[in-house]
Order: C-alpha cells, then sequence, then structure tokens
C-alpha cells in the first residue's frame, strides 16, 4: 500500500538481562530515529505509572510480598492495560521502542519454576512485536557492570536462569545482538536492522499477535 496516511508504525522491543543496556540503547534509538524525521516513542515495561504498575514497583523494591503466580498476572496486565494505545499508536503511524515486554514476563517468571505455556497463556492476543532486539550478554558481564542494586531478581544465579529461559523463546522476530561491544558498536548493530523494519510496516507489513 503507498497511501502513506495508511502507513503504520513498528513495534520494536528490546530484551535481555539486568544491565545488559536496553535503556541506554532505547534512547540512542529514539533519537537516531527522530533525526531521521520518524514518528517515535520509547515505552518501558513494567510501566510503573499506572495503578498496577505501582504494585509492581513495590514487589520489585520488596516492599511487598507477592505470590509468583500473582506477580506474572500482574505485569501481563500491565502490558494489556497499554494494549489499546499501543495499537492505536502504531496505526496512526508511531514507531514504538519498548523496553521489555512479555518474553521479560515468561523468561522470569519462568525461572522461578512457573510453566512455560501456564506463563505464556495471558500474553496470547497482545500485539507481536516486528523486531526483538536480544542484547545478549553473559550474567557474569552484566553483573560487573556496576554491579546489581537492590531490586528482587538482581542475583547472579538468578539471572543465570533468566538468561537459559530467554533462549528458549527465541523465535523469527529475534535478533541476537552482541551487547558486550562499546555502546557505540553495540547501538550500529541494532540501527540498520530498526530501520529495515520501520521501512517493511511503513509499507504494510500486517500487525499481528502474541503468541506464535
Ligand atoms: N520483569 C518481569 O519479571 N516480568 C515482566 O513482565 C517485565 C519485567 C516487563 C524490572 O525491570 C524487573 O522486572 C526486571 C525484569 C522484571 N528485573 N531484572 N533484572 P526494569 O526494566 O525496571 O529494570 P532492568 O531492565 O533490569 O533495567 P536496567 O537496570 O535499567 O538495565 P538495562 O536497561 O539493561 O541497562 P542500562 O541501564 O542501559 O545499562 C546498565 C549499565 O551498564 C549502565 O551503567 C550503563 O552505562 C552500562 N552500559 C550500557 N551499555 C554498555 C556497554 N555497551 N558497555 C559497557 N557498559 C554499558
Amino acid at each position: 500500500n503507498n497511501n502513506s496516511s495508511d502507513s503504520r508504525g513498528a513495534l520494536i522491543v528490546l530484551e535481555g538481562l539486568d544491565r545488559c543496556g536496553k535503556t541506554s540503547q532505547s534512547s540512542r534509538l529514539l533519537q537516531y530515529l527522530e533525526g531521521l524525521g520518524h514518528a517515535v516513542e520509547s515505552w518501558r515495561f513494567p510501566d510503573r505509572t499506572t495503578s498496577v504498575g505501582q504494585m509492581i514497583s513495590s514487589y520489585l523494591a520488596n516492599k511487598s510480598h507477592l505470590d509468583d503466580h500473582t506477580i506474572h498476572l500482574l505485569f501481563s496486565a500491565n502490558r494489556w492495560e497499554k494494549r489499546l494505545l499501543m495499537e492505536s499508536k502504531l496505526k496512526s503511524g508511531t514507531t514504538l521502542i519498548i523496553d521489555r515486554y512479555s518474553y521479560s514476563g515468561v523468561a522470569f517468571s519462568s525461572a522461578k519454576g512457573l510453566d512455560m505455556k501456564w506463563c505464556k497463556s495471558p500474553e496470547m492476543g497482545l500485539l507481536a512485536p516486528d523486531l526483538v532486539l536480544y542484547l545478549d550478554i553473559s550474567p557474569e558481564k552484566a553483573a560487573e557492570r556496576g554491579g546489581y542494586g537492590e531490586e528482587r531478581y538482581e542475583q547472579l544465579e538468578f539471572q543465570k536462569k533468566v538468561a537459559q529461559s530467554y533462549n528458549m523463546l527465541n523465535d523469527a522476530s529475534w535478533k541476537i545482538i552482541d551487547a558486550t561491544l562499546p555502546i557505540e558498536d553495540v547501538e550500529k548493530q541494532l540501527t540498520e536492522t530498526v530501520l529495515d523494519c520501520v521501512e517493511t510496516c511503513r509499507k504494510g507489513k500486517p500487525l499481528s499477535e502474541l503468541w506464535l
């Protein structure tokens, strides 16, 4: 479809272990695409600003305790509460760069021992990313980056299990990026792939839903 008013934005997700550099790269990608004149926004999950997000935030800060299934469903609900807005932004032509999404939901909960199939089910019907950029780094190397903070999950043994879970989620929309390189080199690996994806979506690639 060549009618530019029909062209949609791309749904681009950054995933990876804690300290892999997602936050740094999402702001760089935002600036890069804005610089080229694209309509683009950067989002992150958990979105701690909603009431569900505040429950998640307090759990992550170890200020509240929740059953593993309960927190899993809250993370998912936090994505569902943004689904309509996400779809309307994409359809109006805005590209979204998202720091963590359903893959984090499944990888972190299944690393605790929850069944992976069960973990995937509440994600069904959310919008599927056009591109998942997995910032690949070993848990040991990630831990060297300034050390871990105080939040739940920021422990080496747990991050190793998360890495194993992520390995099982890799599908056709994934691109594995070497996240151990200097920040500028990681960015270079990302920009070309992202531009291709934005272009493909602009040309009319249909939106689809999780979970394949
Ligand atoms: N979680 C979940 O369980 N279920 C879900 O559904 C979702 C999430 C969505 C909070 O996420 C936790 O929630 C998270 C998963 C779980 N727990 N963990 N672990 P969050 O997004 O709030 O927190 P985070 O993802 O762990 O983010 P982070 O600390 O912001 O890390 P980052 O974004 O990957 O990295 P960064 O801030 O860009 O960089 C970290 C440091 O490394 C910083 O000092 C940088 O300057 C440095 N850095 C970055 N890139 C490089 C390179 N290339 N070389 C050297 N140093 C670098």
